[in-house]
């Protein structure tokens, strides 16, 4: 079925749309613009969406602010990846008749090329640019899209049938669906999204989906959780291993990289060839090539981890100047990233750090400093509290030595002024950017600016 075919079966239905965010907005617009009778829910006032207007000069009833799912009188139901579907009025409205999907579900029932669909508590939004950058580098023509951020549903007609979907999934999105994908790749599970997820049995049970009917399933053989997995799928397994040899799939024995079909062992790359940073990201390599051995040979795998410098904000190598390595983490808005930014390298860093708080604690992120960090730059909002966090680590003796500079931009000329030939200097700001940038992608595109202009 092509999208346009499933649109003309809701054409005479009751539509509600709940959560009019970046998932749902082109899909309200399509199925108004195609006749459809829609109404659009969300929590928020119409002052807080953009596209309001718009959407009701195309027709669309909106239902918005506090009581905005109340009498839900529809036959189809798109719900939202952030909001849970037991909500009382949801439930009552499907126990009424109504048929609860998604975006995403609807997506899969429309595509008309293999979609690879990547899961994971940590690694998913990495793993899904490696496929399709692999996919790419093969000279295949590839859609990406999901919780990375790109809503794909509107586009399915525009697909080929021999192009491939990427699609990153997220347990919010993956928690409805009945449907896998045709390839899954399950990176690796841990808690997380407690805050939404009843408990984590919840939380793995709805990653579980991504498994149901495909034909091939890529899993960690080294945790424990997604090791199991391989009892749901119906199709070949592959896994990926940083400890052992596997039958079929991708691990590593002393640093270097074997692809394994039905038990014939391939040397594929050295680790050294990959220039992002960090072991995860030797298992994110392995993950991504077992999905796409069939597709994709040894040479053009050794290509992408050469010259792919990583997700755009997530460690992403900037430039080398004078012997000094950039690396721009903007994404890192709370201590625990930036913990993890530090933790990929296995050196000390040059760190430049501080934004805006988000009222959570500095501590554990003071003494990851002290460990990790050769010398430390701190600006913006923070850049006391996390000096004083430094200062009063257990372990501090006075290093690293410490640059309190308000002005972004003379922080991170004195981290150029500090750094030594060797040495490696990342902004991985621990805080939100909003004291002095729109987002974090303006923080981290004024990054890389200052520093591909240093002379
Ligand atoms: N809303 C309600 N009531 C609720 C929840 C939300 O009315 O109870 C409304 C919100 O006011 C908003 C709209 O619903 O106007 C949409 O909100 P949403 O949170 O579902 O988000 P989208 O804008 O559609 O973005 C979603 C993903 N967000 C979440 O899953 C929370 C985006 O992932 C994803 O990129 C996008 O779809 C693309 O399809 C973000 C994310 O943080 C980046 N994901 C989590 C993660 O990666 O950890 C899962």
């Amino acid at each position: 079925m092509t999208l346009s075919e499933y649109i003309s079966t809701v054409k005479d239905k009751r539509i509600t749309v709940i959560g009019i965010g970046v998932s749902n907005i082109p899909l309200i617009k399509k199925l108004a613009e195609n006749g459809c009778s829609v109404t659009a829910c969300d929590r928020r006032a119409k002052s807080d969406i953009a596209v309001s207007q718009e959407l009701e000069n195309m027709g669309v009833k909106l239902s918005l602010g506090e009581r905005y799912l109340d009498g839900i009188e529809a036959d189809i139901i798109f719900r939202t990846p952030g909001i849970r579907h037991d909500l009382p009025q949801i439930a009552k409205a499907v126990s009424g008749g109504a048929e609860l999907t998604s975006e995403m579900e609807v997506f899969f029932k429309v595509c008309p090329c293999e979609i690879i669909g990547i899961t994971g508590s940590d690694g998913k939004t990495t793993t899904t640019t490696l496929i399709s950058e692999l996919l790419k580098a093969e000279g295949k023509t590839v859609h990406i899209g999901g919780n990375i951020g790109t809503p794909l549903l509107c586009s399915a007609d525009d697909m080929d049938k021999d192009d491939i979907a990427v699609v990153e999934l997220s347990s919010f999105q993956l928690m409805t669906m009945k449907q896998g994908s045709n390839t899954a790749v399950v990176t690796n599970l841990s808690p997380n999204h407690l805050d939404v997820h009843r408990d984590m049995e919840e939380y793995v049970e709805a990653k579980r989906n991504i498994c149901s009917g495909n034909s091939l399933t890529v899993l960690n053989l080294d945790n424990e959780i997604t090791a199991g997995f391989a009892g749901i799928s119906s199709g070949k397994i592959r896994y990926f291993s940083m400890k052992q040899p596997v039958e079929n799939g991708v691990f590593c024995e002393d640093e270097k990289i074997y692809a394994v079909r039905s038990g014939v062992k391939k040397y594929v790359l050295d680790t050294a060839d990959i220039r992002i940073p960090g072991r995860h990201n030797i298992e994110n390599y392995m993950a991504a090539y077992a999905a796409v051995m069939d597709h994709v040979s040894a040479e053009t795998l050794k290509k992408v981890a050469r010259e792919f410098g990583g997700v755009a904000h997530r460690i992403e190598f900037v430039r080398e100047l004078d012997g000094v390595k950039y690396y721009n983490d903007s994404i890192a808005s709370s201590p625990s990233r930036t913990i993890a930014g530090l933790k990929s390298f296995d050196k000390k860093l040059v760190l430049i750090a501080g934004g805006k708080d988000k009222g959570v604690p500095f501590d554990e992120l003071g003494r990851e400093i002290v460990k990790r960090v050769k010398k430390l730059v701190v600006t913006g909002y923070t850049k006391e509290k996390i000096h004083d966090a430094v200062v009063n680590a257990p372990e501090y003796n006075g290093k690293p030595e410490i640059h309190v500079i308000e002005d972004f931009k003379e922080a991170v000329l004195r981290a150029r002024a500090i750094a030594e030939e060797g040495d490696i200097v990342i902004l991985s700001p621990a805080c939100t950017s909003f004291d002095k940038f729109k987002n974090f992608e303006e923080r981290g595109n004024t990054f890389k600016k200052i520093v591909l202009e240093m002379e």
